[in-house]
Formats: structure tokens, C-alpha cells, sequence
């Protein structure tokens, strides 16, 4: 494509002390989200490889040591001579800011987007870094410390074939915790291999002994069917749209389905824009024009009384729009909104003439949404007048607190903590357990609502929902109120089994529906509970995984010790629920992040939609991880 790459075409910024000054400036944060962005960078750049042609396969391995490794088939990054520099090109490009990636005018770079900081700021912000490229005939290998080279580039081999591989250990002086999530890894890797047809990802898992292979020859599309399994759809074939304008590439997937709600993913360059923007609402202003016109054409549309707006359009929808745009202007609280305007216009033309086409050639197919969308309207009207009524009836009522939530002294929500837990008799054990001043206990009953099926007006009137909805003091919906929040983290506890996994997906499925902002602030999290308590002489340890279980039983081994299974929260007493479970100096909780929600929405549905097909085929398959499941 471009013609030979040669080093003089890198430009160099910057050294690396900066980033490792002010890592978050670089990265985001130190945090869990940080951490993860620094496997997204690398992979990133194969990505690219592979969008500029040159890479069909890539592997990422997450390492017993904690390391993780990214391999890809590509052209391998050059190794010849800088010529300003005197170092090689790799070197360059693993040790200078902002030199990476941006070589050519090579349009659609994911490394230009989000992340987009190039790979030589994960070297910085890593203990060490070993880079082999496999290029010319021969294996290169350099390794560095914190960002800086400890070796020469070196001739590590013979090779007929080309590449690159990259392997890091963060740098535990820079992030709070250096432990990868595999399931963040892998949610990542899956939706890359959805947005770029035909590409190969292989995730390989050492420390669980896990491999994953992604690979889907029909893109989005796949990825559409995936996210309606289990959920009735409306029609067998998913309705996909592709075109270009502008440089600009606009690319949709679409399907109707039974439920309630609407699924809506946007990608530009492969990010996943949480927040929208303007390819989104070029999108939809697109699908409202198309399918009212045809409705109106078939007549659909003469029902008095009953308005059709965009949201009625939308519900049932599963869509993916991805957008490949050459210079993205991202905006938004977590830079995930695109801001190009340009691009509205492009998606709105692409999308309105497909869509108008399509439904031309298939008039049972609009007659069979726009009865749906009818529907969608009749509801939504019931549902306003239902929710008024719940309204002025709590105004009367006023603001009272359930009688059940047991809450904390302090007024700073800051500060505030509320515990959601399982049964009434784990709930009683954590009012015990808790410290009264910032930390409230609001106990369910077994089995709260199904809110994917139960549809908004039963869900106002469950008296566990109401209950939640009032300690937790923001509303929900439309008028939900961040600024009302009466706690700033908000614990799920629940038991370490089938029916807490259960419990939980439940609960999450209510906030992700109803209170979504509240996983995007980060707001909610998930208490884990040891499951084991391990007796050896005097002392007593507290474990949480079966790994750690094993671990600790060969540093025990010889001494006597007693091995406690714990069923349930209710098993502990209320000084052992404090220690291990709600002391924040020395429990352990895990925040539940938006990014999955892809993977929250595949759950939800399949554990819980209307079809129980799949449900049983999931649970049967999973049942054992069950215990995992966190959204
Ligand atoms: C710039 C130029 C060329 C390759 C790459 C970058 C490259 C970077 C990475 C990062 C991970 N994998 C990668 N693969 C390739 C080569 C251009 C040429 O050979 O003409």
C-alpha cells in the first residue's frame, strides 16, 4: 500500500519520564481500568496490522507470572537504523513518546483513537518489556526495564517468517494492582474479532488453563445474532448495511427481537463508544424517517391516539453501528462520545437509503415491526400513566425510608456505604457485623423480581424494588437523579453459589436497566466472600478462590490444619462476616464495570429472557462457573 517504510519517517516527541511522572494522563488511571488499557494499546496495534492487510492472527496469553504476551503475523515493526537517532526503529518506537503508529497516513488506526499512546508508553509503566520481531529472515529481540533498553537488539534466531511479539509485567510502583481480569481481557479480544471479520484472536488463559478462540467470518452481523440468542426475534435475518462516503465507513447490524428495551452498540475504529455521538444519532434519525415512511406506506399508521415516537421505534432493537472515521474527535466524561459532525450526515444517508431499499423488497417485514412498534407505543402511553400514579401516590407517602434498611449515621453520601444482601438472616448477621456510622444493610428476600420479564409497571409495584429504589434515593429512569444518591458504593452480597450468582445477575440486571449510570460511575460493587476458612494452629486464614486454596495447603503442608467450606454468608458469624467480607481495610470487593456490557446483556437474557431453551443450555453449561458469573 504505502510505499517502503523506512525509519527516517518516524517523528520523535518525547522521552518516557513523563509518563511514568503522570501515569494517568497517559492511561486514565492506575486503577483496574488503567491496568487493562495497557493489554488494549498493544493489541491495538496489531489490530492495526491487520486493518492495514497484513496480519490474519493474533495471540494474547496471559502468563503465570502475571505477564502478558501479544503475537501477531504482521509485517513485524522495522528494526533498521534511525537515522537522526542512530538507535533502531524499534527502539524508537518502544522508547519515545508518541512515536509509535503514527508512521504513514495509514486512515483507520485504532491506535489513534482511544488509546492510542502508543506501545511505548506501556513499556514505561512496566516492570520489564521483551519485544521480539521477526523480520528479514532473522528473530530480534531487545528487553527493557521501566521503559528503558537493558539490552542491545539482538539476533535471537533464524526465521522464514514475519511478526511481532510483545510481552509486559506491569510495574507494581505504578498500579495499585497488577492483576490482570481475564474476563476483561477476553470480552475485549471477542468484540475485536466481531468488528474485524475474519480475524483470528486467540486468548490463551495459564493461570486458569483456559484457551479461547475468536474468529467470526460475518463481523457484526455474528455479533447481532449472538446478542438476540434466547430473545425471540422478530425475523430470521439480520439486516446489515455497509458504505462509504467521505472516508468515512459506515458499517450496521440490525434485528428485532420480542423484548422490551433496546440494545444499541457503537464502535468508531474499533472503540467501543459507550457514551454515542454523532454516528449514533445519524443512525437513528435514519431509522425513524425509514420506518415511519414505510409504515405509512402500508398504512400502519392510522390508529387515533396512538403517536409513534423515536423510542418506540428503537424498542426490541438490537443494533450495531461501527464507523471507521480518519480523524476522531472523541468527547464525553469517558472520551467515548464521537464528536465528528461530519459523520451524522454520512451515517444518516447510508442508513436511510439501505433501510428504505430493504424494506421495499420485504413489505411482510415492515408490517411485522411496525406492529411491534404499535405495541411499543400502546405500552409506553400505559406505562406514563402508571408511572404517574406511583408517583403522586409517593408523594403522599413522602420519602420515607423502608423499614427494613438498617442505615448509617453519617449524612455524606461520600462516605456511605450500602450493603444489599441475601436473606433475611445474613442480612441480620451484617447489621451486627457493620459499622453503624458509614455503613448501612438494606436485607432482600430470596428472590427479588425478574425485571427482564416483568416489564416496568410490575416491576414499580414489587415491594423489594421499591424498597431498593428508596434507600438507594436517586429514582429511576428518566428521572433518575445522580445528584439524590445517598451512598457512594453500593455492595451486592451475596452467597458464593448458584442461587447468590443468581440473586446477584438479577440485581444487576435491575441497575443496568433502570439505574445505568450508576455502573458507569462506577457506583456498584460486588462483595466477595472467602470460601474457604483454613485453620492451621493459631492461625486462621481467609481464602477466595480455589487456587488460593491449593496454594495455601502446600505452604501448610506438615502442620495441622482445618479446612472450613463456607456455604453461605449465613455460616459466618458476625466478627468473621466483618473481617472477611465488609472491613474495607481488609475485604476484598470488585467493581462492576460497563465495558461488559455486551456480556451482561448476553447473560441477562439468556438466564433470564422468555426463551428458556438456551437458558437451560447456559446453565447446564455453566453451572459450575456459576459462581462467576459478574457482570
Ligand atoms: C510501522 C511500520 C511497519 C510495521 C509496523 C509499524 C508494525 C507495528 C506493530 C505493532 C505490533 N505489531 C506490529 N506490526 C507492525 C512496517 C512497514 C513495512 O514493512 O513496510
Amino acid at each position: 500500500m504505502t510505499k517502503d517504510y523506512d525509519a527516517s519517517a518516524i517523528k520523535v516527541l518525547e522521552g518516557l519520564e513523563a509518563v511514568r511522572r503522570r501515569p494517568a494522563m497517559y492511561i486514565g488511571s492506575v486503577g483496574k481500568r488503567g491496568l487493562h488499557h495497557l493489554v488494549n494499546e498493544v493489541v491495538d496495534n496489531s489490530v492495526d496490522e491487520a486493518l492495514a492487510g497484513y496480519c490474519t492472527r493474533i495471540v494474547v496469553t496471559l502468563h503465570k507470572d502475571g505477564s502478558v504476551s501479544v503475537e501477531d503475523n504482521g509485517r513485524g515493526i522495522p528494526v533498521d537504523k534511525h537515522p537522526k537517532y542512530g538507535i533502531s526503529a524499534l527502539e524508537v518506537v518502544m522508547t519515545k513518546l508518541h512515536a509509535g503508529g503514527k508512521f504513514d497516513k495509514k486512515v483507520y488506526k485504532v491506535s489513534g483513537g482511544l488509546h492510542g499512546v502508543g506501545v511505548s508508553v506501556v513499556n514505561a509503566l512496566s516492570e520489564w518489556m521483551e519485544v521480539r520481531v521477526k523480520r528479514d529472515g532473522k528473530i530480534w529481540m531487545q528487553k527493557y526495564e521501566r521503559g528503558k533498553p537493558v539490552t542491545q537488539l539482538e539476533v535471537a534466531g533464524e526465521t522464514d517468517e514475519t511478526g511481532t511479539y510483545v510481552r509486559f509485567k506491569p510495574d507494581p510502583e505504578i498500579f495499585e494492582d497488577t492483576r490482570f481480569d481475564p474476563s476483561i481481557i477476553e470480552a475485549r479480544l471477542k468484540e475485536l474479532a466481531y468488528l474485524n471479520p475474519g480475524l483470528e484472536i486467540i486468548f490463551r488463559d495459564e493461570i486458569n488453563g483456559k484457551e479461547k478462540r475468536f474468529c467470526f467470518e460475518n463481523g457484526i452481523v455474528d455479533l447481532v445474532k449472538e446478542l438476540t440468542k434466547g430473545k425471540n426475534a422478530l425475523h430470521d435475518d439480520v439486516i446489515y448495511l455497509k458504505g462509504e462516503d467521505n472516508d468515512v465507513i459506515v458499517e450496521i447490524a440490525l434485528q428485532y427481537t420480542q423484548m422490551e428495551g433496546s440494545s444499541e452498540f457503537s464502535f468508531v475504529n474499533n472503540i467501543n463508544t459507550i457514551e454515542g455521538g454523532t454516528h449514533v444519532t445519524g443512525f437513528r434519525m435514519a431509522l425513524t424517517k425509514a420506518i415511519k415512511e414505510a409504515m405509512e406506506k402500508q398504512g400502519l399508521l392510522k390508529e387515533k391516539g396512538v403517536n409513534i415516537e423515536s423510542e418506540d421505534i428503537r424498542d426490541g432493537l438490537t443494533a450495531v453501528i461501527s464507523v471507521k472515521v480518519p480523524n476522531p474527535q472523541f468527547e464525553g466524561q469517558t472520551k467515548t462520545k464521537l464528536g465528528n459532525s461530519e459523520v451524522r450526515n454520512v451515517v444518516y444517508s447510508i442508513v436511510y437509503s439501505g433501510l428504505k431499499d430493504y424494506f421495499e423488497k420485504h413489505p411482510e417485514l415492515i408490517k411485522n415491526i411496525g406492529n411491534r412498534i404499535i405495541l411499543a407505543a400502546k405500552a409506553r402511553i400505559a406505562a406514563k400513566k402508571a408511572k404517574e400514579l406511583v408517583k403522586r401516590k409517593s408523594a403522599l407517602e413522602t420519602t420515607t425510608l423502608p423499614g427494613k434498611l438498617a442505615d448509617c449515621i453519617e449524612r455524606d453520601p461520600e462516605k456511605c456505604e450500602l450493603f444489599i444482601v441475601e436473606g433475611e438472616s445474613a442480612g441480620g448477621s451484617a447489621k451486627l457485623a457493620r459499622t453503624r456510622q458509614t455503613q448501612a444493610v438494606l436485607p432482600l428476600r430470596g428472590k427479588i423480581i425478574n425485571v427482564e420479564k416483568a416489564g416496568l409497571v410490575k416491576v414499580l409495584r414489587n415491594e423489594e424494588i421499591k424498597a431498593l429504589i428508596s434507600a438507594i434515593g436517586t429514582g429511576i429512569g428518566e428521572e433518575f437523579d445522580i445528584k439524590k444518591l445517598r451512598y457512594g458504593k453500593i455492595i451486592i452480597m451475596t452467597d458464593a453459589d448458584v442461587d447468590g450468582a443468581h440473586i446477584r445477575t438479577l440485581l444487576l440486571t435491575f441497575f443496568y436497566r433502570y439505574m445505568p449510570k450508576l455502573i458507569e460511575e462506577e457506583k456498584i460493587c460486588i462483595a466477595m466472600p472467602p470460601l474457604y476458612r483454613i485453620k492451621a494452629g493459631k492461625d486462621i486464614y481467609y481464602v477466595y478462590s480455589e487456587e488460593e486454596k491449593e496454594e495455601l495447603l502446600k505452604k501448610l503442608e506438615g502442620k495441622k490444619v482445618e479446612v472450613q467450606r463456607y456455604k453461605g454468608l449465613g455460616e459466618m458469624n458476625p466478627e468473621q462476616l466483618w473481617e472477611t467480607t465488609m472491613n474495607p481495610e481488609t475485604r476484598v470487593i470488585k467493581k462492576v464495570f460497563m465495558e461488559d456490557a455486551i456480556e451482561a446483556d448476553r447473560i441477562f437474557s439468556i438466564l433470564m429472557g422468555p426463551d428458556t431453551e438456551p437458558r437451560k443450555e447456559f446453565i447446564m453449561t455453566h453451572a459450575k462457573e456459576a459462581v462467576n458469573i459478574d457482570v
